[in-house]
């Protein structure tokens, strides 16, 4: 891996999982545009490295996930450098969509603007119950830049996502959790746990089934259902011209455990 400012990433706590933590805790991890690039760049690395099966995304410390984009650095920026940055935070959200890998955020405190907007361009997001969410952009005079209006419509549905992002106002990981923008709620103990549990479930899965599972589910949001089902009948039977479903059913019928090369 690459040496990195603003982020840290660990491989070795557990097979398959990589951790990245973004590291700017006095300021509660928010993200200037360093770190936005670091961001945009670790996810590049992990991709390329097949021993990576799942990334988890989480904030240093225990009062935040990330803040929000760096207000300090946003305030003085002018329309064309606005959107500049902008197309950062929509490349590091689409790097992340667009991963061959799951990526969960393990939210731990404060996932405000850009910081609810990572979370949501994230697979799954796991809270710990200390958690808060909120779009708060309109109170700055600006709206989420990050994709939040239209991933968050996506998720929690339309109207709950007008009532966060026209209100900027916040709310706990129990009501993120009720509205479905939560997926996992633990104890701070036990959040952890239940990601490793959730990665060590997704590495044992053929890499190439889950890469194609991933990219179908996320490309039919944006489609007609007749057009989603038909890119996931083409995606399925892609899969048998690869060795991880050879390997996948003949371990089935041996009655023993595949082993997936990802081929
Ligand atoms: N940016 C910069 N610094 C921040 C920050 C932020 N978003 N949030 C907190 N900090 C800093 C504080 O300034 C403070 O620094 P010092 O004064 O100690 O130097 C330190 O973190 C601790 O914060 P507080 O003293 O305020 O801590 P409290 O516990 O009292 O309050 C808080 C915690 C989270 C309620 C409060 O800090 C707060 O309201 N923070 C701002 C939250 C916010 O409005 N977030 C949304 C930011 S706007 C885009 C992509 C994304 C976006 C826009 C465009 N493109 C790609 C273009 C998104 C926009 C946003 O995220």
């Amino acid at each position: 891996m690459g040496q990195y400012e603003h982020i840290s990433v660990e491989t070795g706590t557990q097979p398959g999982l990589a951790v990245v933590t973004i590291r700017r805790e006095k300021a509660l991890n928010a993200l200037n545009d360093a770190t936005l690039r670091e961001l945009t760049r670790v996810a590049g690395e992990l991709e390329d490295d097949d021993d990576v099966r799942v990334v988890a995304v989480t904030g240093a410390g225990d009062k935040a996930f990330v803040a929000g984009a760096d207000i300090g650095e946003m305030k003085d920026l002018g329309p064309r450098e606005a959107k500049d940055f902008a197309e950062r935070g929509g490349a590091l959200a689409a790097s992340i969509e667009g991963s061959k890998k799951p990526y969960i955020a393990v939210v731990n405190g404060f996932a405000l603007g850009g910081g609810c907007e990572l979370a949501l361009a994230c697979d799954f997001i796991y809270a710990s119950g200390s958690a808060v969410f909120g779009q708060p952009e309109v109170k700055l005079g600006v709206i989420p830049g990050f994709g939040g209006t239209q991933r968050l419509s996506r998720r929690v549905g339309i109207a709950k996502a007008k009532e966060l992002v026209l209100t900027g106002a916040t709310i706990s990981a129990d009501e993120a959790s009720r509205i479905g923008l939560v997926d996992v709620l633990a104890e701070p103990d036990a959040l952890w746990d239940r990601v490793r549990e959730s990665a060590k479930a997704i590495a044992k899965n053929g890499p190439l089934a889950v890469a194609e599972a991933k990219r179908v589910m996320q490309a039919g949001q944006s489609m007609t259902l007749e057009h989603a089902v038909d890119t996931e009948q083409r995606a399925f039977a892609g899969l048998f011209a690869t060795g991880d479903q050879k390997e996948g059913m003949d371990a089935f019928v041996s009655k023993r455990k595949p082993e997936f090369g990802g081929r």
